[in-house]
């Protein structure tokens, strides 16, 4: 085995990154773990909280989504909620234990007419003492300076999967249109949270590409969220096949291994996950979750079952 290199590096190859995902299990959490220790306290967990402030009838085609106008699923849509009522959940969430109060909205990008009011709920937030994300869609330079301006500290922007399988998922925008989004979220100086989904059918080289993307981005995503697939009846997903955890958690230790500064978030999906495969994600190198009842639109593992999952391990929330 090679010496551990603690290097941040942003040229990663493919081939690199498919022979992590080759090593015996046991070889590839190791580095994962060791990397982990040398940047992070290993007992230490972020805790992010998501209310969906739009709800439905999106213009795009994102084959996982409940919230896309394209498929017939069971979501009931919903208007930009006011601003009261997104400060109120706010509040809540931070009285749970939440350090980030991350807001989504089903657009492909936000409209004029919405950002005026997207720019007092940031500052409204702030004044909690939270951090902040949102998760709009596509951006412009504008925007993004806008929501910086305002005092967003995080925007979320998923590159999902591969640059050749996103064809597969998504048709109405590209993974180039993503990139840019990213690139204009940098540049305004706000910190990235950038990740994928698992479990869409793609292959080990999409995974590896995927993670190749994320890792030589310019500054490595200060967050990195891993979702396993939730299937939403509806959708072209539906009856993906489950993917098999020991591939979970091969995912989140390589993102650990090319990403060692960021947080890794254990994502959607974990209200399905043991509480076994959990800690070997948490061993793996993943460092943050989604707390709250709720993801998006889909129920999230319960605030009473995290806490005594975090306090039998042992993992102690941290402010970021
Ligand atoms: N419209 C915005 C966008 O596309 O960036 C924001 C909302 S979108 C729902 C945010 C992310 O949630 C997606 O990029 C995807 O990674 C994740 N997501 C959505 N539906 C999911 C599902 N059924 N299972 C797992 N992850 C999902
Ligand atoms: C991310 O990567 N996962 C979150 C957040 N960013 C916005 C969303 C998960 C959504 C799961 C399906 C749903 O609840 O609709
Ligand atoms: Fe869903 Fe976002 Fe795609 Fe719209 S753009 S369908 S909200 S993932």
């Amino acid at each position: 085995m090679q010496n551990q290199s603690t290097e941040i590096r942003h040229d990663w190859q493919l081939t690199e990154i498919l022979q992590l995902f080759t090593l015996p299990f046991n070889e590839l959490i190791f580095k994962a773990q060791t990397l982990h220790r040398h940047y992070f306290n290993p007992n230490e967990i972020q805790l992010s909280s998501l209310l969906n402030i739009k709800t439905g009838k999106c213009s795009e085609d994102c084959a996982y989504c409940s919230q896309s106008a394209h498929f017939k699923t069971a979501l009931e849509s919903e208007p930009l909620m006011p601003t009261e009522a997104i400060v109120a959940a706010a509040k809540q969430a931070k009285a749970k234990g939440a350090t980030r109060f991350c807001m989504g909205a089903a657009w492909r990008s936000p409209k004029i007419k919405d950002f005026t009011q997207l720019l007092e709920v940031i500052i409204a937030i702030k004044q909690l003492e939270l951090e902040t994300c949102m998760t709009l869609g596509m951006l412009n330079a504008t925007q993004a300076q806008q929501l910086k301006a305002a005092g967003l500290d995080y925007y979320n922007h998923n590159l999902d999967t591969s640059s050749d399988y996103y064809k597969n998922i998504v048709t109405t925008h590209s993974y180039q249109e993503r990139l840019d989004t990213l690139a204009e979220v940098q540049k305004a100086n706000i910190k990235l949270c950038c990740g994928g989904i698992i479990g869409m059918g793609e292959s080990v080289e999409d995974r590896a590409d995927l993670l190749r993307h994320l890792a030589n981005l310019p500054k490595h995503p200060e967050s990195v969220p891993i979702n396993l697939l939730i299937p939403i009846a509806g959708t072209p997903l539906e009856n993906s096949q489950a993917v098999d955890s020991f591939d979970l958690v091969r995912c989140i230790a390589v993102a650990r291994i090319l990403m060692p500064t960021s947080y890794v978030r254990l994502s959607a999906g974990r209200s399905e996950m043991a509480d076994t495969l959990q800690a070997l994600c948490f061993l793996a190198g993943a460092n943050s979750i989604f707390y709250g009842d709720k993801l998006l639109t889909t129920n999230n593992a319960e605030i009473t079952h995290d806490k005594q999952l975090l306090d039998r391990l042992g993992l102690n929330s941290t402010v970021q």
